[in-house]
């Protein structure tokens, strides 16, 4: 499902795209930080339920948008009622009925405290092998395989009609809602209402509203199913009601795509956003490898892609010491915790699980958690564990006193993503440092002193 970084990720060592659009859950998304969903501290355990009768705080969004000002939202909230009535047209031409549309815009109400949560940001971010150690768990570990086995005819059956991986497809149900034990419970209606006419996110919004309502139209699952994170994903693996829309299948034949009741829809649906994002059928999604001594960092890009048996010709090798599967397929390396941690030969099918959710911590979690589903073994390469995450305002700063030096780094937004990485690669460069990206106490303590 594409979700969309509703405030822009602050996942500090994850690029984080802010194209693709796609709604935090209630949890993971928190976990990453994002403005939008969850709550990032919660996820080793459990998190509270999203919707606490909490109130708007009443207060001026963080963004500085026109439109999150406390004037703004209190005028949009008065104009709640007009602003929904206002949609009728656009949800007549997708075939709502009149009755579909009244019994689920009566008396609806906006649920404020969502313009809190659409403006905040996480103060302090998780080192990228927090993410991991928090995801990837034994316990997370031990119930994928045994769901796995009890729905072994549906993953078979799903798996050979669209060639994608059971073991990514069960991965996402374990990190997106640790198997269906957690989820936000606020009406998916409600919120995608409220962002559709408060806030802004508004046209966005105003799509998944009116996907929403094509759910009830088509009687897929009655509106009371469609609960989630204040973003608007809901079901075990998250779908934003326009990813519904797209990508949702009925694989038990019972007429509904009902992704929230039905495991067997749940997974064929899943599977189905992986295929059609572009899932190579028979790849895996990555590599852990060993780089060798005084490699050059800057081939470690996205943009970067060469084949395995190009990257082994500089000297690159598979952690572990096994051969390659496949030489020709296409990868880019990634680097997640710079020169001291370990290093990963990236290919395509990890693109589409960063369509799923746009942080490359998550999707190694995702990844990392299929390999360990199939038996193999933790990776090998230490992380750099005792380095020190730089907070909000370290990362603010850092952008800044490369903006100074004249390197690109974007607007600076405290949000270390590609652009950012690619400007301390080339600072580090330009002082003799391994170029690796890795925004670093270190890195930032010696920009503060030039
Ligand atoms: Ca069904």
């Amino acid at each position: 499902m594409s979700k969309s970084i509703i405030a822009g990720g602050v996942l500090l060592l994850a690029t984080l795209s802010v194209t693709a659009a796609q709604a935090q859950g209630f949890d993971v998304r928190n976990l990453f930080g994002q403005a939008n969903a969850p709550a990032p501290q919660a996820a080793a355990p459990q998190s509270p339920p999203a919707s606490s009768p909490r109130e708007w705080s009443g207060e001026s969004g963080a963004s500085g948008h026109p439109l999150m000002t406390a004037d703004a939202i209190r005028a949009a909230a008065a104009n709640f009622p007009n602003c929904v009535a206002g949609l009728w047209p656009d949800a007549e031409r997708r075939g709502i009925s009149r009755a579909t549309f009244e019994q689920a815009t009566r008396d609806l109400t906006p649920d404020l405290r969502i313009m809190d949560l659409l403006d905040q940001q996480p103060e302090f971010t998780k080192a990228f092998w927090d993410y991991l150690d928090i995801l990837v768990t034994d316990a997370r570990i031990q119930r994928g395989r045994e769901l796995l086995q009890q729905y072994k005819p549906v993953f078979d059956a799903v798996e050979k009609s669209t060639g994608v991986d059971r073991h990514v497809v069960a991965a996402i149900w374990g990190v997106e809602s640790n198997y269906s034990t957690m989820g936000g419970d606020r009406s998916v209606v409600r919120s995608t209402a409220t962002l559709a006419c408060v806030g802004r996110r508004q046209a966005y919004f105003r799509d998944e509203f009116l996907a929403a309502l094509e759910i009830l139209e088509h009687r897929d699952m009655p509106a009371e199913d469609l609960k989630g994170s204040w973003a608007g994903a809901f079901g075990p693996t998250q779908f934003m009601p326009s990813s519904f829309k797209r990508y949702a299948v009925d694989f038990d034949g019972d007429g509904h795509r009902d992704v929230v009741n039905s495991v067997p829809d749940m997974i064929a649906s899943t599977a189905n956003n992986l295929k059609l994002d572009g899932w190579m059928r028979g790849q895996t999604w990555g590599y852990e490898v060993v780089v060798p001594p005084n490699f050059n960092f800057m081939l470690a890009d996205r943009a970067r892609s060469m084949t395995i048996a190009d990257w082994q010709k500089l000297g690159i090798t598979r952690a572990g010491g096994k051969p390659f599967p496949r030489l020709a397929d296409k990868a880019y390396l990634l680097v997640p915790a710079g020169a001291r941690g370990p290093a990963f030969l990236m290919l395509q099918n990890f693109r589409v699980i960063m369509k799923y959710n746009p942080a490359e911590a998550y999707a190694m979690a995702i990844g990392y958690l299929a390999d360990r589903f199939r038996g193999e073994p933790p990776f090998v390469q230490p992380w750099p564990r005792d380095e020190r995450v730089l907070s909000l305002a370290e990362r603010y700063e850092l952008q800044q006193h490369l903006a100074t030096r004249g390197f690109d780094v974007g607007a600076p937004d405290g949000l270390l993503g590609s652009k950012s990485r690619s400007a301390i690669m080339q600072y580090q460069a330009s002082v003799g440092l391994p170029s690796d990206g890795f925004a670093s106490a270190a890195v930032l303590d010696r920009l503060r002193g030039q």
